[in-house]
């Protein structure tokens, strides 16, 4: 089954790749450059996920799964949520990084919890659509460490390993991520529909 992923952040593309789904192909936005940016206009990650999906489904006449994802901030009231990937109008991940380090400077350790969220949304051309989640929870670490992954991963830190998601190699990333566990999900249900199909031939 082809699958088009509604994204263009090559981070994610490649934990959805690595995860590797048996009989299904996923295919990137860099294969349709005829869909430009698409506004990310809901209010939480499920309803930018289907805002995605449901857009790269009529584009493209394909399958089409999209991930809203971010990072959750106890101490900062939910921040950056769903604004993660414009958190602050920064330019780079490393500059929303180190914002939010400098707005979390007074917050003592057990006081920086936080978790990231990925929503995943499958819409398929005949209407059918899906919804699934994956949380991963943590602690803001007080500096980045680690050259892994992407985003906010180098200040996401992981106390069973003593490390930063962004220390972690994909293949562990992979297993404990919240676009693992949501994939995860995924993968069940992309190979029920899978087999079903392959039975009412
Ligand atoms: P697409 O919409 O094209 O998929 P995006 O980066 O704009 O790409 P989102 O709107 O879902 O995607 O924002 C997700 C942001 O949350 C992402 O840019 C990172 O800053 C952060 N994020 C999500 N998953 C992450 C992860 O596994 N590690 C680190 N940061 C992550």
């Amino acid at each position: 089954m082809d699958v088009v992923v509604a994204t263009r952040n090559n981070g994610k593309m490649k934990e959805i790749v690595a995860f590797d789904i048996p009989s299904v192909i996923f295919t990137s936005l860099d294969a349709y450059p005829e869909i430009g940016e698409i506004e990310e206009t809901g209010a939480t990650f499920a309803e930018n996920a289907l805002i995605k999906a449901r857009y790269v489904c009529a584009v493209s006449g394909l399958p089409a799964l999209a991930d809203d994802s971010g990072l959750v901030i106890d101490a900062l009231h939910g921040e950056p949520g769903v604004y993660s990937a414009r958190y602050g109008n920064c330019a780079t991940d490393d500059d929303r990084c180190r914002l939010v380090l400098s707005k979390m400077i007074d917050v003592p350790c057990d006081k920086r919890t936080a978790r990231f969220i990925c929503v995943m949304a499958l819409v398929f051309p005949d209407g059918k659509e899906y919804i699934e989640e994956g949380i991963c929870h943590g602690f803001i670490a007080t500096q980045p460490a680690g050259d892994n992954g992407f985003g906010y991963d180098p200040i996401f830190y992981l106390p069973d390993f003593d490390k930063t998601m962004a220390q972690l190699p994909l293949s562990v990333k992979n297993t404990i991520s919240h676009r693992a566990k949501a994939l995860q999900k995924v993968k069940n249900l992309l190979q029920l529909i899978v087999r079903q199909e392959s039975s009412e031939q």
